[in-house]
């Protein structure tokens, strides 16, 4: 549509405003010429105009074209808002009045790859009834957009974010999914790789064709001697495939930013008009109906010479501008955060409890989640208690995404100076946890297997399911029922502690039904070099039948993981938004933990039985349904859940 800059009376408000800038007022303006009904998004301009105007003069102030391209920039919020459906609109308004929706305690997530767990997005609304039966209320999808044909690292290389991978769907089933999981209650969260796009993206077709607006939504260079002002200070993320983060891209005769895969051609935020164009493609999917967008590898959107070009504070600036904007357009979408690093950059990826630091209102708690591993592996809990005692706390707006197992690997992220002040040795803490979890340290009850081990610096990763990591495959193998009843309890321990704890439960799909290692990928050419795929398998339907026995493992497991989530959602205190402080149980290898001052969480991580006295009682004990007071006894890998009697 045409637009005017003519201030008209809709914009009155805003221009009445003292020390409204100029901009701010033309904007103002021009949606009010441009919406049928412009009052509301210039409310929500009076109320965060300011905070998105100065997170886009910080990136881009310095430039000559800054006007104008902030003009754009807000010009796609006005367009996004106008093609906005009604439906969401609403949601818009009653999640603007009910800001913390995703800090509610009842609100259990869920991942899966769509194609794994329920072949495409009609086959989802079939499976949505499980889902429910489970008690989850947000669903991630795994990448669904499109993708090139064969290597596409699962769909995180995407090729059009407009499109769903044709054998998933379509957009048009996409929002008939949504809006049928709205009816339902339930929200809906989808990837959004922004760090890169495919190389066959129609913006890096358009720059192999020749196209300069094109070629310049990436960071390419010349030569290879512009790379080096880089790589020197660049961690390798795949060492398998290349040893540096740079790709030469015959098509181009230019050196490609590749921080992942080759095909995998990473952004050049320092361009307002690709920020504005990734602005446009998360607000389609905000009117597709998503609920909540997964910021894929957040730390790497913005780079420096001679810096780790992880985490500089331009990139919390790009992901604070975006969110602000999406307030002006579609705030019922907010962010969650993927950072797979220093569990203070994790939580530095949540922002501050200021206006201007609203960033991601969620992040996945990488931390708790390898320390509970951790945990399972040595016996002790010292690890987990320090490291959640000096690092649970967050901005009040925000929640952590619990969770044991993701689709990606385990690399031991625990912080060294946690690690340091409980007198362990981080580097060779990190070697026992791998030979531990890939089965070869002694006394291992595991079977994983390693993930980009690279030799140059003695860093490696880890793959496997739950249950492989827990000992069920091993225990199965020896046929051996005590440690097969084992790895049930270990399973159950590790999502009790996890479902116990403040921030949404996020269940890997699978897990309740305790699947275990998938080879098969060895087998598929695409896949066999990414051991990640020994972890995704498709889902076994026939298990959720076994699973009506609760005598067997499938059964035992589903029925602990459904109690913990039951009786979560008869405990507010679980909200996101509760302080969480480990408390001393006396015994090293019992970890307990204080919610809100109303719920103690107490659990042993070894094999045998314990006793321990906690400060306080009697309680309840809310899982066993019974009274507890004085000294208290926990089965092996045993957990209670105590409120005050
Ligand atoms: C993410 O993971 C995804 O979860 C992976 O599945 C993708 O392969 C990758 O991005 C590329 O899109 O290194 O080993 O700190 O650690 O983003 C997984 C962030 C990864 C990175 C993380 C990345």
């Amino acid at each position: 549509m045409e637009r005017t800059n003519s201030k008209l009376p809709g914009a009155g408000k805003l221009l009445a405003m003292p020390g409204t800038t100029s901009l701010l007022a033309e904007i103002a303006a021009r949606a009010a010429a441009h919406l049928d009904d412009a009052d509301e998004f210039i409310d929500r301009l009076a109320g965060v105009g300011e905070t998105a105007l100065g997170h886009l003069r910080s990136l881009y102030g310095g430039r000559d074209d800054f006007a104008a391209a902030t003009v754009e920039i807000f010009d796609t919020t006005i367009d996004a808002l106008a093609d906005r459906p009604a439906h969401l609109r609403a949601r818009d308004r009653l999640r603007e009045t009910d800001g913390a929706w995703y800090q509610r305690h009842d609100l259990i997530g869920a991942w899966a790859y769509l194609d794994r767990f329920s072949g495409d997005l009609d086959g989802l609304l079939e499976r949505l009834p499980y889902l429910q039966e489970l008690g989850v209320g947000f669903v991630h999808l795994m990448p669904i957009f499109a993708r090139p044909p064969g290597r596409n690292d699962g769909g995180y290389a995407i090729s059009d974010y407009r499109r769903v991978h044709p054998p998933l769907g379509s957009m048009t089933q996409l929002r008939r999914v949504a809006t049928t999981m709205h009816d339902a209650g339930m929200a809906l969260a989808v990837d959004f790789v922004f760090n890169h796009t495919a190389s066959d993206h129609p913006w890096a077709q358009g720059a192999k064709a020749g196209n300069r607006n094109d070629l310049a939504c990436y960071l390419t260079f010349e030569s290879k001697e512009e790379t080096e002002a880089f790589q020197p200070w660049l961690r390798a993320i795949f060492p398998d495939e290349k040893p540096g983060s740079f790709v030469f891209e015959p098509e181009l005769g230019r050196w490609v930013w590749s921080t992942f895969h080759n095909y995998q051609w990473d952004l050049d935020y320092r361009n307002p008009e690709l920020f504005r164009r990734m602005l446009e493609e998360m607000l389609f999917l905000a009117n597709v109906g998503v609920d909540v967008l997964r910021l894929d590898a957040v730390p790497f959107i913005w780079k420096e010479p001679g810096t780790s070009c992880e985490g500089l504070p331009p990139a919390h600036i790009i992901i604070r501008a975006l969110n602000a904007l999406v307030r002006l357009a579609a705030p019922a979408m907010v962010f969650k955060s993927e950072a797979i690093v220093h569990p203070d950059e994790v939580r530095s990826y949540l922002g501050d409890d200021t206006a201007a630091g609203r960033e991601c209102e969620l992040a996945y708690n990488a931390a708790f989640m390898v320390e509970l591993w951790e945990a399972l592996a040595t016996g002790y809990t010292h690890l987990l208690r320090r490291s959640m005692g000096n690092r649970f706390a967050i901005p009040h707006r925000t929640a952590w995404v619990n969770y044991v197992r993701s689709h990606d690997d385990i690399g031991w992220g625990f912080a060294d100076e946690d690690a340091t002040a409980a007198g362990i040795d981080p580097a060779a803490h990190r070697d026992f946890l791998n030979r531990f979890y890939a089965g070869t340290e002694p006394g291992s009850f595991a079977r994983g297997v390693p993930f980009q081990v690279n030799p140059a610096t003695g860093d490696a990763r880890l793959s496997g399911t739950t249950a492989s990591l827990a000992g069920l495959e091993r225990a199965m193998l020896d046929a051996d029922p005590d440690a097969i009843d084992l790895a049930v309890r270990r399973i159950l321990l590790i999502h009790g502690v996890m479902i116990g704890a403040p921030g949404i439960p996020l269940l890997n799909l699978g897990d309740e039904l305790g699947t275990l290692n998938d080879y098969s990928y060895l087998h598929e050419p695409e896949l066999a070099a990414d051991s990640r795929w020994i972890h995704r398998p498709a889902f076994d339907w026939r298990r959720t039948a076994r699973a009506t026995d609760p005598r067997s493992v499938e059964g035992r497991i589903r029925d602990g993981i459904r109690h913990f989530l039951e009786v979560r959602r008869r405990l507010p205190m679980l909200s996101g938004r509760s302080r969480y402080q480990p408390v001393d149980a006396g015994d090293d290898h019992v970890y307990a933990a204080d919610v809100a001052g109303t719920l103690l969480v107490v659990a042993n991580f070894t094999p045998q039985a314990r006793t321990v006295e906690m400060p306080g009682g009697p309680w309840i004990d809310r899982l066993g349904d019974e009274p507890v007071a004085g000294p208290m006894r926990l089965d092996g890998y045993g957990i209670r859940w105590l409120t005050p009697a």
